[in-house]
């Protein structure tokens, strides 16, 4: 359509839109003008393009043709395509909308401006939106407030934690110094009962093997009556340097200690200890070094002595490596950064949990992320990797990376967003791409002194 034929049709009937428009908005009244464009619609002769580009004469200007390429002589209709219309939205926030949403039958703008001259009727909502909204600011204001006296009291919980945990640090560094004296003194007493486990290992290693003190009694008592007689002396025992001679009934008694019967208890204190080192006397029939007994009691309580102090030897070792693990985990964990003022140290130990249709995801601050499903298999979403916020707000964003590969997918990673509440707790996580995590994660130290307003202008 063009100006001429447009013109024509204004003039000839008055009633159509073109021509409302401009009888029911004067140029410089109209609703969409904001006030530092109005200066621009000052009834003249003509009207210049706000871009420059182009002069019109004034009656053009919300002719519903678009003249100007910038749409600024069409801020009242929607003929121009990329034409901006402002409601001004007097309550709320004020925002501009496309001019072709102008007069289309659909309410943009709360106030109703932009139905001007349309066939339906818009309320004009601002108002309650408005105090919707305040509502809203007040209630993250109230928060906020809330969050920062809690965060206040974290950091001093959190200084009192770092003071706390270096003194743990300095008694574990105690525990595995002591502990190092005591493994070297244990060390020294297993190698000690080791040789002498040893040396009566090998000192009894040319004696007749399997003697005890019951074996050797009971091949004295040759009639199996729980003691040794004279007779059975002079019949099983010879000199170990005259093996023919058969030895007297003294010599007998004597070896008895004066007694004509022996039970194994006295046996064991008595005619033993001669018949073991073999030197004077000895078991008939056996020749060479063999005639020695074997003393298995003797080993048998070097031995127990030996394994006795490798227990207690391992004991002391493994505390000495649980001591030392405990300590460069403690070590790691003390060159984390829990920010500025040690704020979120108190996460450190703990771990929060939060049910999302069939898994149960758990996430333990600077440790791990882990998810559940209901058969009870566990998958770790990622270990501690560093913070992952802007550099003006490092710590809003924690990176946790190299959880469980995913089938056929990437490496399981979590990326966790701290927003301010006055709890800390996992409020959500999504999977917004396969095996890769988002949480998002509320607690009191993220609270800023400022509130990012966003969007919330002073017309409120
Ligand atoms: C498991 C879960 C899911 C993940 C799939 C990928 O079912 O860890 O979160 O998407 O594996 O195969």
């Amino acid at each position: 359509m063009t100006h001429a034929t447009l013109a024509a049709i204004c003039k000839c009937n008055a009633t159509r839109a073109c021509c409302t428009v401009a009888s029911t908005f004067p140029f410089n009244k109209h609703p969409s003008l904001v006030a530092k464009d109005k200066r621009f619609y000052k009834e003249r002769q003509s009207f210049v393009c706000i871009d420059g580009s182009k002069m019109i004469p004034f009656e053009l200007v919300n002719d519903d043709y678009c003249d100007c390429e910038d749409g600024s002589d069409e801020p009242g209709t929607a003929a121009c395509p990329n034409g901006r219309f402002y409601c001004t939205n007097l309550g709320f926030r004020p925002h501009y909308i496309p001019s072709s949403r102008v007069n289309d039958g659909v309410c943009d703008c709360c106030d109703a401006s932009d139905e001007y001259n349309s066939h339906i009727r818009c309320q004009n909502s601002c108002r309650n939106l408005g105090q919707r909204e305040r509502a809203d600011v007040q209630g993250q204001m109230k928060t906020l407030d809330d969050g920062l006296r809690l965060k206040q009291q974290l950091i001093e919980e959190g200084v009192l934690l770092w003071r706390e945990k270096q003194s743990q640090l300095r008694d574990l560094e105690q525990v595995a110094e002591d502990l190092q004296v005591q493994l070297e003194e244990h060390r020294r007493r297993k190698q000690e009962t080791d040789r002498i486990m040893e040396s009566a290992v090998e000192a009894n290693g040319v004696r007749r093997p399997n003697t005890t003190v019951t074996s050797i009694f009971h091949e004295l008592d040759s009639n199996r009556d729980g003691s040794i007689t004279v007779d059975e002396v002079q019949a099983n025992v010879v000199f170990a340097l005259d093996e023919e001679r058969v030895l007297s009934e003294d010599e007998a008694l004597a070896l008895l200690a004066g007694e004509h019967q022996m039970d194994i208890s006295r046996f064991q204190h008595t005619l033993w200890n001669v018949l073991r080192t073999g030197d004077s006397v000895k078991i008939k029939g056996i020749h060479g070094e063999s005639h020695r007994l074997i003393d298995e009691d003797h080993i048998n309580a070097a031995k127990s002595a030996a394994e006795r102090e490798a227990a207690a030897l391992k004991k002391v070792e493994e505390a000495y490596e649980t001591a030392n693990a405990e300590i460069s985990d403690l070590k790691r964990r003390l060159t984390i950064d829990y920010g500025p003022d040690w704020e979120f140290l108190f996460l450190g130990s703990q771990c929060y949990h939060l049910k999302v249709y069939e898994y149960t995801y758990t996430l333990c601050p600077f440790n791990q992320v882990t998810q559940q499903s209901a058969s009870g298999a566990e998958v770790s979403l990622g270990t501690w990797s560093t913070w992952a916020g802007t550099p003006g707000n490092l710590y809003c964003q924690m990176r946790y990376e190299s959880g469980e590969p995913c089938w056929q997918g990437p490496t399981r990673n979590t990326m966790v967003t701290l927003t301010c509440g006055t709890e800390t707790a996992l409020r959500s996580v999504k999977e917004p791409s396969k095996c890769q995590y988002v949480m998002d994660f509320q607690t009191p130290v993220a609270c800023q002194p400022v509130l990012e307003q966003q969007g919330v202008h002073s017309e409120l």
